[in-house]
């Protein structure tokens, strides 16, 4: 997770602070930050020669000797306070852990070459590395020359440290007893940072890549609007990028702009073919409205829960932002209140019990299989399996004419029934209101943008919206949302952008400015060209009416009584989606600008083409 100023946490203010002091020391060091820890800086070697430079903390008293917890990043360790410092470890440090942080390959002061989530190595050949193999020689060396440690090792880490983490556990040191992945990425092209459902983020994909290989520190791309949804646009033709901005010096931007499709690149890199089933007891954590990698943990959970024979792969769900239970209390995020908190909850009755348990053999162990913090009701639920298979059944809800939503399927016999738009790529539909900071900047509030209130596009024409009646009772979503949308385009590409929306009565006494807030619950794009297949795209056949089956992930909300369900359509998300020419090429990252065209939208609601959303409701 790269901290960033508009949302410091504890940890990178204090990283700031210190970074100039603690580089000026080197060796065994205490400043007055570090309290009861000593640290010591060294460079471990790796396999085949290159160092990795590592920071580690022992407790000033330690009556015995004690686990330690590894954390991985490309996002540089120099700076770190003690662990008793950030409120992410302090509840671990409390507990008594030894903790080493390690700069990877290629970033910061760490030697050799940084390469965006390493491929897996040839095992043939001995000398042969990646982040696995680089965990697999840390842990050796710590364990055999950190003193008074315990022999375990627990590792965890947040997005690209989550991702480092489950590569920790693929082909694992013996010593590894536990590892925490938090919101991992799980696959770059179907549901995390860099695409979702092949639509590329742009303004993700655009500013992490420079930021992470302009140099070997991290550096901002310099935009010269604040407003970068101006920018992104005059930008025009995603080929301008190489061309006017980054000339081809940007390797992940030519890994984008070489696999427009779900190739081979892409698939070797997803955890679905490159995990089998786990050997080390794994917690995945992730948040509802995570603005990174949502996809990524609920996927690497599933993925290894199919293997999981043995009963180590649990799952936690949270009302979070991305790294949102790292820090503060989690009481609310953005606009929206939890009663409770959440984030506390977590790192001190979650986090901190799970890693003792499994690397100090203390407490029960009796862990929930999967535990979700239920939205709308607010409370923390427990499940034998994730999603539920029992209790639970899918409902259809139908859009119908006049922006109604309703569980009656649609009796229209015309099946011509639709509601229309005209989506334009010159002016799409903004994913947040503007102006658009920087991703990661001063202000930005990027980081919760998913619980923005969808008034904020709720009519204007390039926008559809359904609505149910006021609910009657309170109905419970607990599982995967998928959406079923029968659509046209006058185009040959087209996106399809759908958002289940929970509206607060219009009357909201506990906070009379939350009254009618639209909360997206559930959301996702889809690009039309994958309808098939998302390794051969094809055309889009103009007016012809598809049928779009899109993934809108999991849920365990409860859209309470009196409040509506909504749901929105649209065809642009700009600039976190880059646009569809909306007019079909092979590869839109070498698109012209003159490709670029505005197209009719349908989207049918009848009897043979009765778009809909599948929801799995919590029988009564
Ligand atoms: N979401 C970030 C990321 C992870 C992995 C690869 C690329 C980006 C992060 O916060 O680390």
């Amino acid at each position: 997770m790269i901290t960033h100023s508009g949302n410091r946490s504890v940890w990178s203010l204090f990283a700031a602070a210190l970074i100039s002091i603690v580089s000026l020391h080197v060796q065994a060091q205490i400043t007055p930050e570090m309290n009861g820890f000593e640290r010591r800086d060294v460079m471990i070697p790796m396999r085949d020669g290159i160092r990795l430079n590592t920071v580690i903390f022992t407790p000033k008293q330690q009556p015995e000797p004690l686990p330690i917890i590894l954390l991985r990043t490309p996002y540089s360790v120099s700076g770190r306070p003690a662990p008793d410092q950030p409120e992410y470890l302090r509840d671990l440090a409390a507990d008594g852990y030894i903790f080493a942080f390690q700069d990877i390959r290629g970033k910061y002061k760490s030697e050799g070459t940084f390469e965006m989530q390493r491929f897996t190595r040839d095992r043939s050949d001995p000398k042969s590395i990646d982040e696995s193999s680089d965990t697999y020689d840390t842990i050796e060396w710590l364990v055999k020359n950190v003193p008074a440690n315990n022999g375990r090792v627990g590792m965890l880490g947040i997005s690209y440290d989550g991702w480092l983490t489950v590569m920790g556990t693929i082909d694992p040191h013996p010593a590894l007893k536990a590892a925490s992945e938090q919101a991992t990425p799980a696959d770059m092209y179907l549901g995390d940072d860099f695409h979702h459902n092949g639509a590329f983020r742009l303004s993700y994909g655009f500013e992490y890549a420079f930021r992470m290989e302009a140099s070997k520190a991290d550096t901002a791309f310099a935009f010269d609007t604040y407003d970068t949804f101006e920018w992104y646009l005059k930008l025009g033709a995603l080929s301008n990028v190489n061309a006017k901005h980054f000339f081809g010096r940007i390797p992940t931007w030519n890994d984008f702009a070489g696999h427009p499709n779900y190739d081979e690149f892409w698939q070797k890199q997803a955890l679905a073919y490159r995990l089998d089933a786990p050997t080390v007891p794994t917690m995945h954590v992730a948040g509802w409205w995570d603005q990174e990698d949502f996809y990524g943990p609920l996927k690497t959970y599933e993925v290894l829960e199919r293997k999981d024979t043995q009963d180590l792969n649990y799952i936690v769900v949270g009302p979070w932002n991305h790294g949102g239970w790292a820090r503060g209390t989690g009481r609310t995020l953005g606009n929206i209140a939890f009663d409770t908190s959440t984030a506390l909850t977590f790192r001190q009755e979650i986090q901190a019990p799970w890693f003792a348990y499994f690397l100090k053999d203390k407490g029960s162990g009796d862990f929930p299989e999967a535990l979700t913090f239920r939205t709308g009701v607010n409370t923390w639920k427990r499940y034998k399996d994730w999603p539920p298979k029992e209790g639970v059944s899918v409902h259809n809800l139908y859009f119908h004419p006049g922006g109604r939503l309703s569980f009656d399927p649609p009796r229209h016999s015309d099946e011509n029934a639709f509601d229309s738009y005209i989506s334009d790529p010159a002016h799409p539909v903004p994913y947040r209101p503007r102006p658009i900071e920087r991703t990661y900047s001063r202000g930005s509030r990027w980081s919760t943008w998913l619980t923005e209130d969808q008034r904020f596009v709720h009519l204007r024409p390039d926008v559809l919206s359904w609505e149910t009646e006021p609910l009657s009772k309170d109905v419970t979503v607990t599982g995967s949302i998928v959406a079923h949308l029968f659509a046209s385009t006058s185009g040959t590409d087209s996106d399809w952008i759908v958002k289940l929306i929970d509206v607060y009565p219009e009357e909201y006494p506990k906070d009379r400015k939350m009254g009618g807030y639209q909360l997206m619950i559930a959301n996702d794009v889809f690009r039309g060209r994958f309808r098939k297949s998302f390794e051969r795209p094809e055309p889009i056949m103009s007016n012809e009416v598809d049928q779009y089956v899109i993934d809108l992930h999991h849920a365990d909300h409860t859209f309470l009584k009196g409040h509506k369900i909504m749901v929105q359509v649209q065809s642009t998300w700009f600039p976190i989606i880059d646009r569809n020419p909306q007019k079909y090429v092979e590869n839109i990252f070498l698109a012209k600008s003159s490709d670029y065209q505005s197209a009719t939208q349908k989207v049918y609601r009848s009897e043979r083409y009765p778009s809909h959303i599948a929801l799995p409701i919590i029988n009564e």
